[in-house]
């Protein structure tokens, strides 16, 4: 008699009590097909599904797990705040010492509002750029993804890209309208849209680097002309850095760059894993928000203590002398592993990219730097190849249009099974005939 596993059980409830089992869409491997892991815990790097199988983590919540999960510090840090109450709906201590370590690494946020999530607060800094420059149109790029706000699901990545529908239904058509879009990296698409639009556009929004349709950096000049454009037209320029900050460098792709917006949006990372975001810059602009100016923005459970308390902790440990060079060291070197793997099985369709701790896996024979390039990577072969790598331990994101995110802690033993699932499931790809390469030997039909 066939046994049901826990996970296949616990997707069975799920789906009686939320939308494709899910409380968000990704997680509901329809992209990649199968049962989804219900993890019932996790630690350092490793994850531990219903089933009690072990996974190397590669996406640590999207981000926010960069010292491992359920690190000792964090968790103190954690049991302390909330041994002394769990929200106060009132202002703490702890909020402006997590401004100013915020502020110290990220000086463009010279003022800042905490939210709950990144959502919160990419809606919010959208909102306070319309206010403070009086105009309503937003310029926003392919592909890339800035929580489900209804003026930003046009054209976005992430679930949406995943399941072919970037635009979302549920959108008035004049909101949407509103919303004008350009290709990633295209700064001439960019002008010519400030050239007919300029006078009329509010703020610019972007992932400085995308990590919403897989990790795509940006071109030579691209920010900086974005810089150069929203400054010329009275624009805001906003960088999302809600997968980027603290994730990518000490100061995210900002400190990376050079590059001052005149608003960022945070989250993930500097909530340690706890519901956290952020938003903030230039003073002249966040005084618009209210109780200092007109535009209204609030939270119940905004800079919740518990929350800022990990977030805190987090930001004190990623603060560490030589935090980043590891954690970038660690990706770059896992990432030209992988590669080489691919190449020993015979596999030149396949190469992969990294910044930081996030990292880029794609079934394409160049890095892709576009949107175009990005969709036209090999789906089949990533599919199979993320139930390959399941099969053997390893929980790559659910889709091929996601980043991929390591914590401190993936050195030694977490990177080791990650390449020796990679050198078999690369040696089943190129039997069944899934990369071109393969195909071209004989293999089945890609
Ligand atoms: N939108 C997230 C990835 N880009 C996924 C969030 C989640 O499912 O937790």
């Amino acid at each position: 008699m066939p046994t049901t596993s826990a996970n296949d059980q616990l997707f069975e409830e799920s789906q009686q009590h939320f939308p494709g089992g899910v409380n968000s869409p990704v997680r509901a491997f329809r992209s990649v097909g199968g049962t989804p892991r219900f993890f019932a815990r996790a630690e350092g790097p490793w994850l531990w599904d219903a089933d009690g199988v072990r996974y190397v983590d590669t996406i640590c919540s999207w981000g926010p797990a960069i010292v491992g999960h359920a690190h000792p510090v964090v968790l103190d840090a954690i049991q302390k705040a909330a041994a002394h109450g769990l929200s106060f709906g009132a202002p703490t201590a702890g909020e402006s010492r997590l401004a100013a370590r915020i502020r110290a690494a990220l000086p463009s946020m010279e003022m800042m509002r905490l939210t709950s999530s990144g959502t919160e607060a990419t809606m919010s800094a959208i909102r306070v750029a319309r206010g403070f420059t009086g105009r309503s149109k937003i310029l926003k790029f392919e592909g890339c993804y800035h929580g489900h706000v209804d003026s930003l699901l046009v054209k976005a990545g992430s679930g949406l890209l995943t399941f072919g529908s970037p635009d979302s239904a549920g959108i008035p058509a004049a909101l949407a309208a509103e919303t004008l879009v350009a290709p990633y990296n295209d700064l001439a698409a960019v002008q010519a849209i400030f050239d007919a639009h300029g006078q009329d556009i509010a703020a610019i929004i972007v992932e400085p680097i995308a990590g919403n349709m897989n990790l795509v950096k940006p071109a030579a000049g691209f920010l900086e002309g974005l810089r150069a454009l929203c400054t010329a037209h009275g624009s805001v320029l906003i960088f999302d850095e809600v997968m980027t900050g603290f994730r990518v460098g000490p100061s995210g792709v900002q400190g990376l760059t050079g590059i001052r917006p005149d608003l960022t949006t945070l989250g993930k990372v500097i909530g340690g894993g706890m519901p956290m975001g952020a938003f903030g810059g230039r003073k002249d602009i966040m005084s618009v928000v209210a109780p200092l100016g007109p535009v209204y923005q609030a939270g119940t459970l905004s800079g919740n203590p518990v929350a800022v308390a990990a977030g805190m902790a987090t930001l004190e440990l990623v603060g560490s002398v030589g935090f980043f060079e590891r954690l970038s060291a660690m990706t770059a070197e896992l990432m030209q592993g992988l590669v080489a793997a691919a190449r020993e099985a015979g596999i030149t369709e396949f190469c992969a990219d990294s910044v930081g701790g996030m990292f880029g896996i794609y079934f394409a024979h160049t890095i892709p730097r576009s949107f175009d390039e990005i969709q036209a990577c090999n789906r089949t072969a990533f599919n199979r190849f993320f139930h390959l790598m399941l099969d053997r331990g390893v929980y790559l994101a659910p889709s091929a249009f996601e980043a991929g995110f390591l914590s401190i802690q993936h050195g030694g033993e977490p990177s080791e099974r990650i390449l020796s699932a990679a050198r078999e499931s690369f040696a089943v790809l190129a039997q069944e005939g899934l990369t071109q390469e393969a195909s071209a030997r004989g293999g089945l039909a890609n």
